[in-house]
């Protein structure tokens, strides 16, 4: 399918591919076993001036929009989900920065960002914090010029590996969602520390470990916007960062549809290669299809997100949801298509699939993308009524 990029959308494309196949493919299976951060990748990232592609040209970066973002996080998820995920989270914890930051705070910060010399991670998440992100219980406690963080973080992606932390934390309890405001804080901060490196079903190149504030006293100046607007930092965070999860389903689906297809015309039974029964067949087809539909989707709500729309939430959960859901099914049936083969560590597609269910997961489950449409439906049918 022809979606009409630009010839600098088709150097992006390209240049991410390259990358892909030439550095992040032949080490992606080492990655995955030793559940290692790629370090050598990230500084080629950074050399190709991929960190930089979102961010203003005013900062260091190229300027570029959601697309372009989408189009490179799909080529480094269609060789390996992990090292993507490090990518695109980058992107999610600087969300903050470029929506609600002040010109000192985003010449302080987004220039290293752009360069890719510093990384950037999104702190929401905690124990009892999950999908009920309102419910997070990290204290930001004003005093004097300072605010003193306590509390902890769970399950952050780039944790530990980021040298730049944006963070939603309570500053007036009693206010509900419209109590929690929202921070920059660095890495080596007294107080601040990092818990134990998980260990992930997948994803595995990608880092995730606890953050940790203990009496951590950051100066007044770090807080992005105004206190009490934290909860809407992260949700406006989270509208312009789903449709890039989107973009890594269509990338994983990609690259285990890719392997499907070779391994079915080489795989001979019954006399014939594979790919000649009509079995096999349809499962490719179904699952072509479904990749098409789901880069349609997530090229056309990255174009809308570009386009400068305010409201947002509705399309990029649809595009999250539909294209991680493809994503789990491809992945699936990638395995399904190579039978034996599949199941085995020799062949990439049982990494791609342990890979994508963390797509129906993280950046809200696919069930509160479900209930962030459905809300948008109801305001919509009461203007309607109106
Ligand atoms: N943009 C701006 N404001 C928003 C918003 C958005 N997208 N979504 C909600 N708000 C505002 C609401 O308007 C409301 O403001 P008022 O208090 O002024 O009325 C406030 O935020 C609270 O909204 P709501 O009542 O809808 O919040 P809920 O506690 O019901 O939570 C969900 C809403 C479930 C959608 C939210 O908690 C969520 O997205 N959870 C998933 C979190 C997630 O993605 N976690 C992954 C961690 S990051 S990898």
């Amino acid at each position: 399918m022809d979606y009409f990029l630009t010839e600098e959308q088709v150097m992006i494309k390209d240049l991410a591919a390259q990358i892909a196949d030439e550095k992040i493919v032949p080490v992606r299976a080492e990655l995955d076993e030793k559940g290692e951060f790629p370090n050598e990748i990230m500084v080629v990232l950074a050399q190709s001036d991929l960190f930089g592609l979102f961010i203003p040209e005013e900062y260091g970066g190229l300027g570029k929009g959601c697309l372009e973002l989408c189009i490179a996080v799909e080529e480094l998820s269609r060789a390996c989900l992990g090292v993507a995920t490090t990518y695109a989270a980058n992107a999610l914890g600087t969300y903050p920065l470029l929506l609600f930051g002040t010109p000192e705070q985003k010449k302080q910060y987004l220039p290293d960002i752009a360069a890719g010399k510093k990384l950037v991670a999104f702190g929401l998440t905690e124990a009892n914090a999950g999908s009920d992100a309102g419910g997070i219980q990290t204290t930001a406690k004003p005093d004097g010029n300072e605010y003193v963080i306590n509390g902890t973080k769970q399950w952050i992606t780039n944790g530990g590996e980021a040298d730049i932390y944006t963070i939603i934390a309570i500053t007036d309890r009693s206010k509900g969602p419209r109590g929690a405001s929202a921070f920059v804080i660095e890495k080596g901060t007294d107080g601040f520390s990092f818990g134990k490196k998980e260990d992930k079903m997948g994803i595995r190149a990608s880092a995730t470990t606890e953050l940790i504030f203990d009496n951590c006293r950051i100066p007044k100046e770090n807080i992005l916007g105004k206190e009490g607007i934290g909860f809407v930092v992260a949700m406006k965070t989270l509208d312009s960062s789903r449709t890039g999860v989107g973009a890594q389903g269509v990338g994983v689906a990609q690259g285990a549809y890719d392997e499907a297809v070779q391994f079915a015309k080489q795989r001979v039974q019954f006399g014939h290669s594979i790919i000649s029964f009509q079995a096999i067949q349809h499962m490719l087809a179904d699952m072509a299809t479904s990749i098409e539909a789901a880069r349609a989707i997530v090229y056309a709500v990255a174009r809308f997100i570009d386009g400068g729309s305010k409201e947002v939430s509705k399309e990029s959960a649809m595009s999250k949801l539909f294209a991680t859901d493809v994503a789990m099914k491809v992945t699936t049936d990638a395995v399904q298509v190579m039978g034996g083969s599949g199941y085995m560590k020799e062949y990439p597609v049982e990494k791609m699939m342990r890979d994508a269910k963390i797509l129906q997961i993280y950046e809200g489950t696919n069930q509160i993308q479900r209930n962030v449409i459905g809300q948008a439906i109801i305001k919509e049918a009461a203007r309607q009524k109106k």
